[in-house]
């Protein structure tokens, strides 16, 4: 048996602070005791390794429930393939992530979910697991829903948006519903109204308006409202729970907020971009705008403080980062005459973590609000507790050891996600990874790169553990 124990550190989980030392063995969380205890003394005395955390916190590794790493949008894929995401994802303190598997029109759920097999198998530097994007429901696709959450692949995502690639209409969506509803599957929405986004897209083009400043005038925050209003009655019809992905505007956030005051299992979830970025970033000159381009789209400022209340509130429950990663050289050029072919999507596998920490710092959030909402509640939504993003016996030892107090600058000469950009470039920050733990072991340590592409193993996953 290997015994781990990391020594001296603040313990923090989403329910509590403790000075502890935290006992591993084989690869498991198997006990905490009180820091200079007899029993945590006598620990140290038989183990392999111990971990000096002395001045760190030692908290849960970040679970990131929305990535989609290699991934097939607008003529080219997403730069991060599952070696080098997962590589990011653990130098920024995360060590599980659920990345979104595709069925594209006209194929089975089996086959996209097997192609993500094939994507990930043997590549991954930590755990992770598959939601299910639904873009072809039928009744085949209907009954693989069944399989797939009896095989852990217990969350699908359905579009109101991208007419002809991953939307579906109101029926669709409501069947889908009805299954999820039956088999115990968590619906996910990219709640933007797609069709009518599509005409202002035409009239904006045919204006001549063809920079990145107007991806965010016609995906408008009433057509982010909208859809979220319409698929939260939906799944009210269907009887079924629905969570609401990269929420960006204050309208939107209103609805969920409204809905679940009404005893409603709706969820919502944000993203770092929504919460540090805003349109005057779209707007930078030179084609810049470019790399902030996303759906549903960067916000005016104002929205900020909007999803901050409502992280505090609970209205949002979770922030994770929509890493869709695509260069500035080769990809985001696709639409330099066009915004409307500007890939859609933004890199931040790596930034989660230390942006919400920062949040930590500058006093929005509490310490356990913010490993609840990036590692206790992305956990529990999607079935992975008390595996994943606690730190309790039983537990995997997905432990980070954070130094709260070293400044950084965020950059892209130094992130290693495989982008050659940063949406975040010259943004200073006050704390950082030192150490990471994926099953006990050593994935980063003390700021090396220490784990390999292949110890990373896929999750199957329960249900959601937020309903009755
Ligand atoms: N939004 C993005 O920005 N990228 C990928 C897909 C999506 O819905
Ligand atoms: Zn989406
Ligand atoms: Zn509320
Ligand atoms: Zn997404």
């Amino acid at each position: 048996m290997s015994r781990t124990v990391v020594r001296g550190g603040l313990v923090i989980t989403a329910a509590e602070e403790m000075h502890a030392d935290v006992l591993i063995e084989d690869g498991r969380v198997a006990a905490l005791a009180a820091h200079d205890s007899a029993t945590a003394d006598g620990w140290t005395a038989g183990a392999d390794r111990v971990l000096d955390a002395t001045g760190t916190y030692v908290i849960p590794g970040g679970v990131d429930a929305h990535t989609h790493l290699d991934f097939p949008f607008g003529g080219t894929a997403s730069s991060d393939t599952f070696e080098t995401g997962t590589r990011a994802a653990a130098w920024g303190g995360t060590t599980t992530l659920v990345d979104f598997a595709v069925q594209s029109r006209g194929q089975a759920l089996r086959a996209g979910l097997d192609l993500w097999h094939a994507k990930s198998d043997a590549q991954c530097a930590v755990d992770y697991a598959f939601h299910m994007i639904l873009s072809d429901v039928n009744e085949h696709s209907l009954k693989e829903m069944d399989l797939l959450v009896a095989e852990g692949v217990t969350s699908f995502k359905l579009f109101t948006a991208y007419p002809g690639v991953f939307y579906s209409d109101d029926g669709q969506i409501l069947r889908a519903m009805q299954r999820a509803a039956g088999n115990g599957g968590l619906v996910m929405m990219h709640a933007e109204n797609g069709p009518a986004i599509d005409v202002l897209v035409e009239q904006a083009l045919a204006a001549g308006h063809t920079d990145p400043r107007y991806h965010g005038e016609v995906r408008h925050v009433l057509l982010e409202a909208e859809a979220t209003h319409r698929t939260i009655q939906l799944a009210r019809v269907a009887g079924a729970p629905l969570y609401v992905v990269h929420v960006s505007a204050e309208q939107a956030a209103d609805e969920i907020a409204r809905a679940r005051h009404a005893g409603l299992n709706v969820f919502g979830e944000t993203c770092p971009q929504y919460l540090f970025l805003s349109t005057d970033n779209l707007a930078e000159p030179d084609f810049e705008g470019a790399k902030y381009v996303c759906s549903t789209p960067l916000r005016p400022r104002e929205h900020q403080a909007a999803l901050w209340r409502a992280l505090r509130t609970n209205d949002l429950q979770v922030v994770s980062t929509d890493h869709c990663p695509f260069c500035f050289r080769g990809q985001k050029e696709l639409g330099r005459d066009d915004f409307s072919k500007i890939p859609n999507g933004m890199p931040g596998i790596e930034n989660r973590m230390d942006l919400l920490h920062q949040a930590v710092v500058e006093g929005r959030i509490s310490r356990r609000r913010w490993i609840e909402i990036a590692c206790a509640t992305p956990a529990r939504m999607f079935g992975l507790y008390p595996k994943k993003g606690t730190i309790a016996p039983g537990s995997d030892a997905d432990i980070v050891l954070y130094d709260p107090h070293a400044e950084q600058t965020v950059s892209a000469r130094t992130h290693h996600m495989n982008v050659d950009y940063s949406a975040y470039e010259g943004k200073r920050l006050t704390g950082q990874v030192v150490t990471v733990l994926s099953r006990g072991e050593p994935v980063i340590d003390g700021r090396e790169f220490t784990g390999r592409a292949g110890h990373g193993q896929y999750i199957p996953r329960g249900t959601c553990q937020y309903l009755m």
